[in-house]
């Protein structure tokens, strides 16, 4: 017996940036992605000022999907999948980000991804920004720092909403939006929001304000696709890293509290339309100077979205320093407490199945919505052994926590949507860069220094997860 709804949506999770390659390819302008080095688990990615192709970056190519997109469809209806998420590239639409009209070519091709899509009968999912934004948004505007950038979004949302109305039904707007808050580097702030921060600047000032016009963005993006097609599901996305106490301590709980916050401050503003009482008090208290109107105030009450996307993979541990008093955005700044409970994937990401059906049950008390778990799964090392890969450990990951979403949704009453689980064909790592930090049910044979075939070949659990599609999550 399954406890998952007969249109319980299975499917993967990849974005445009971090796999399809063809980075220059029919009028693509550069983006974000395409300006950054690869690191490794020790490395963080470096942002440069221009393109670094070959020696320095040998993944610009990914895994090439822009050219084996049909082949690779073909594989994913194999497995089963009724669903398939992935993000627009908004650079292959608007080069630059700024032009007025739109490159053909660039919709040319997701018209022909969607349509292959279809006839496979797997419904597309799609993010509108995934860390990918034409880079000369960044070198002309200083990325989302300036409100211009919202007219551009929403002129990007608008062409691909008109032009995908009746082959797109479920959209969300930015991906991981709350990211930068936890993470608050160099990173994450120029992947999530186009942002390099100048000497002598407030960080958390131009953080926000950012995170600001992205909110609207996002908000007016809804409004408008609604009214393009009222049967659109617009849906935000937000990365849930679960914080637990590391001691019963009541100060230790208080400061588990404040890191939650981390997880759903964005997600408040895009689901309810307006902002939490902490973070109005936290802006006074720094007294920031952020430019919010309250015509922004109008268009986040009426922009608010229909279900939550959300990214889960690890859970974190935190705890109170004696002379810290718990505030929002202490998370970031402290080390963080291994949870001896819990084993640790080879990246050091906590394994906690337990802790998505925390997150889910914790979403669905706070904001009574359908929630969509958009990312989940494991990065590993995986050995080709006489051409097979038996990933028995991704197939535990898994399996642990699709148990999980089963309690939520039998014992729990939490309105799941569906579960796409992350690059679930191999490509390349957002945080590091690396090909080797492998996520797929299917392999692809490339590795760190950009040397293979390219070839695609099926992981044990590629079976796994189809027997799983095929029981509607009966049989694990
Ligand atoms: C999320 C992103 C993805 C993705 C994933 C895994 O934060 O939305 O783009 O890559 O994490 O992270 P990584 O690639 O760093 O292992």
């Amino acid at each position: 017996m399954t406890v998952f709804p007969k249109d319980f949506l299975w499917g993967g999770a990849v974005a445009a940036h971090q796999f399809e390659g063809g980075w220059q390819a029919d009028g693509k302008g550069v983006s974000i992605a395409d300006v950054m080095t690869a690191g490794d688990n020790k490395t963080a990615r470096r942002i440069t000022s221009g393109v670094l192709p070959g020696e320095n970056y040998p993944n610009h190519d990914a895994i090439d999907f822009y050219h084996h997109y049909h082949e690779d469809v073909a594989l994913f209806a194999e497995l089963g999948l009724n669903c398939f998420r992935t993000s627009i590239a908004w650079s292959r639409i608007f080069p630059n980000g700024d032009e007025t009209e739109p490159n053909e070519a660039g919709l040319k091709f997701y018209d022909d991804l969607f349509d292959d899509l279809l006839a496979h009968h797997i419904e597309p999912v799609i993010t509108l920004s995934h860390f990918e934004m034409p880079y000369h948004l960044v070198t002309e505007y200083g990325g989302w720092r300036n409100r211009k950038l919202i007219d551009f979004f929403v002129r990007f949302a608008t062409v691909v909403f008109k032009r995908y109305k009746d082959k797109v039904k479920y959209w969300m707007t930015f991906n991981e939006i709350n990211n930068q808050v936890g993470m608050m580097n160099e990173w994450a702030l120029f992947t999530n929001s186009g942002l390099v921060i100048k000497d002598g600047e407030n960080t958390e000032q131009v953080m926000f304000q950012a995170a600001h016009y992205e909110a609207v963005a996002s908000a007016l993006a809804v409004q408008i696709g609604h009214q393009i097609n009222p049967h659109f599901e617009i849906g935000c996305m937000v990365a849930m890293g679960p914080t637990y106490a590391a001691t019963p301590n009541p100060n230790d709980v208080m400061k588990a509290e404040r890191a939650m916050q981390t997880n759903y401050y964005l997600a408040d503003v895009q689901v309810k339309g307006k902002y939490p009482a902490f973070l109005k008090r936290y802006f006074e208290r720094q007294q920031f100077n952020l430019d919010m109107t309250l015509e922004d105030e109008d268009i986040l009450r009426a922009g608010t979205v229909d279900y939550i996307g959300f990214s889960y993979y690890a859970s974190h541990v935190t705890q109170a320093t004696a002379d810290e008093p718990a505030d929002f955005m202490t998370m970031g700044k402290n080390p963080e407490v291994k949870n001896t409970t819990l084993k640790q994937s080879a990246w050091g990401w906590e394994i906690d199945p337990v802790g998505l059906r925390y997150a889910l049950n914790w979403f669905s008390d706070r904001y009574d919505l359908p929630l969509f778990i958009v990312e989940n799964g494991l990065g590993a090392f995986d050995q080709v052994e006489d051409g097979k890969i038996y990933d028995d450990y991704r197939i535990d990951y898994l399996r642990q926590h699709i148990e999980q979403m089963k309690l939520a949704v039998d014992i729990d009453g939490v309105q799941l949507m569906g579960y796409t689980p992350w690059g679930f064909i191999d490509l390349v790592s957002a945080g590091t860069g690396q090909m080797d930090k492998r996520y797929g049910v299917i392999y692809v044979d490339k590795n760190d220094a950009g040397e293979g075939t390219l070839a695609r070949s099926k992981k044990d659990s590629f079976a796994w997860y189809q027997h799983v599609i095929e029981t509607n999550g009966a049989d694990l």
